[in-house]
C-alpha cells in the first residue's frame, strides 16, 4: 500500500519519502545582510530526512523583504550562505528546494530601499500590522506597479532562480500564496487593475505564468513547483470566486508539467466563517503532483495517500519541533510541542535544540 514512507517522484526529484518539510518563516538570517548563517545550516541539515525540504520563504529582491532577518536570493553573500545549507543537506543525503518570494505590499518602507514603498497591483492597504526592526507598525497604501514595470519584477524572479541554480539546490518553489505579490495579483479583493493584468480571472493569472514560464526556463518544469493558497485569508486576503479562480489556475499551470503543486488547504487567523471549496475538484483540474498541507497529522496523511488525494504532505508546525519527524512518524513516538514564542527570531533557543530520539 502507498503511504507516506513510499518513494515518490516529483518531476526529475525522487524522494525518499512524502514527508515534505513545509516552508517555515524563521527570522534568522545574519543581519546586516539577510545572509544564511551556521545556525541556519544546522536548523536544515537536523531535517534532512525529509523527503523534501521547502526553504523558509526567501526574498528574490531589495524590493521583496517584508520581515526582519529574512535570508534573500539576491546577493552574492546570500547566494554562498544558501550553498552551504545545501551542501550540508545534500551530504546527508536529503533534498531542498529554495521557495522564491516577494511580499508585495505586506512590507513596510523602513524594511525597503530608501525607505521606498511597498508595492502591489493596486494602492491598497490591507488592514494589519508589519513587524519591523521597529516593531509592529501599520501597513501602509502600497504603489501600484505600473505596467512596464513587471518585466523588472518577472525579471527579479529570473535572477533569483538563477541564483538558487548557483547555489546548488534541487529545485525552486513559486510562492503564490498567503496574501504576498503574485496572489495579491490573483484575487481580486487585492487586483483592482483595469489593464491586462487585472479584471478577468485569466487576467489575474498572467503575471503567476510569466513568472512560472522564466523559472522554468531557467530551472526546467521538473525542478519548479508553485504553492497556492486558494481560501487563505491571512494578509487581508479575500476573492469573489475563489473555486473558480483557482481551478482555472490549476488548469493552466497543468501543460508547464510542474514537478507539483503546493496547496495549502487551511486559513491562518480566520475570524469569518472560510468559503466553502471543493480540494478535489481543484486536484482533479491539475495534472501533475499534488502536495497537500495544513493540519495534517500522520493518520490523515496516510489515509490521503491511500485514497489517492494527496500525493504528498507538507508538515509545518511538527517540523519545527521535530527535526526527526520521519523517524519519529515510523516509530509511532510521541512528537515533541512546538513553542510559538520562539517561532519568529531569536537565537538557537526553539530553533535548533528541539531534540532527535534518543538524543
Ligand atoms: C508567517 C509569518 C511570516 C511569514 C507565509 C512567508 O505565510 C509566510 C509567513 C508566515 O507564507
Amino acid at each position: 500500500m502507498t503511504d507516506l514512507f513510499s518513494p515518490v517522484k516529483l518531476g526529475s526529484m525522487v524522494l525518499a519519502n512524502r514527508i515534505v518539510m513545509a516552508p517555515l518563516t524563521r527570522n534568522r538570517a545574519a543581519m546586516p545582510g539577510n545572509v544564511p548563517q551556521d545556525n541556519n545550516v544546522t536548523y536544515y541539515t537536523q531535517r534532512a530526512s525529509a523527503g523534501l525540504i521547502i526553504t523558509e520563504a526567501t526574498p528574490i529582491s531589495a524590493m521583496a523583504h517584508g520581515y526582519p532577518a529574512t535570508p534573500g536570493i539576491h546577493t552574492a553573500e546570500q547566494v554562498a550562505g544558501w550553498k552551504k545549507v545545501v551542501d550540508s543537506v545534500h551530504a546527508k543525503g536529503g533534498k531542498i528546494v529554495l521557495q522564491l518570494w516577494h511580499v508585495g505590499r505586506i512590507s513596510h518602507p523602513s524594511l525597503l530601499p530608501d525607505n521606498a514603498l511597498p508595492v502591489a497591483p493596486s494602492a491598497i492597504k490591507p488592514a494589519g500590522q508589519a513587524y519591523t526592526y521597529e516593531g509592529l507598525q501599520d501597513f501602509v497604501t502600497p504603489r501600484a506597479l505600473e505596467v512596464n514595470e513587471l518585466a523588472g519584477i518577472v525579471q527579479e524572479y529570473k535572477a533569483a532562480a538563477q541564483n538558487a541554480l548557483e547555489a546548488g539546490f534541487d529545485g525552486v518553489e513559486v510562492h503564490s500564496a498567503n496574501g504576498y505579490l503574485l496572489d495579491q495579483f490573483l484575487r481580486d479583493g487585492s487586483n483592482k487593475r483595469t489593464d491586462q493584468y487585472g479584471g478577468s480571472i485569466p487576467n489575474r493569472s498572467r503575471l503567476l505564468l510569466e513568472v512560472m514560464a522564466t523559472v522554468c526556463k531557467v530551472w526546467g518544469a521538473d525542478r519548479v513547483g508553485v504553492r497556492i493558497s486558494p481560501i487563505n485569508p491571512f494578509n487581508d486576503m479575500h476573492d469573489s470566486n475563489p473555486q473558480a479562480l483557482f481551478n482555472h489556475v490549476a488548469e493552466v499551470l497543468s501543460p508547464f508539467n510542474l514537478a507539483y503543486l503546493h496547496v495549502m488547504e487551511i486559513g491562518i487567523g480566520a475570524t469569518e466563517a472560510l468559503p466553502d471549496f471543493d480540494f478535489a475538484s481543484l486536484r482533479r483540474a491539475f495534472r501533475g503532483n499534488y502536495m497537500a498541507n495544513g493540519g495534517y497529522d500522520k493518520a490523515r496523511g496516510n489515509a490521503a495517500i491511500a485514497n489517492n488525494l494527496v500525493d504528498c504532505v507538507a508538515y509545518g508546525v511538527p517540523y519545527i519541533a521535530n527535526p526527526d519527524l520521519v523517524e519519529r512518524f515510523a516509530k509511532d513516538a510521541p512528537l515533541n510541542q512546538a513553542d510559538q514564542s520562539s517561532f519568529y527570531g531569536g537565537s538557537e533557543k526553539g530553533y535548533t535544540d528541539y531534540p532527535a530520539l534518543g538524543a
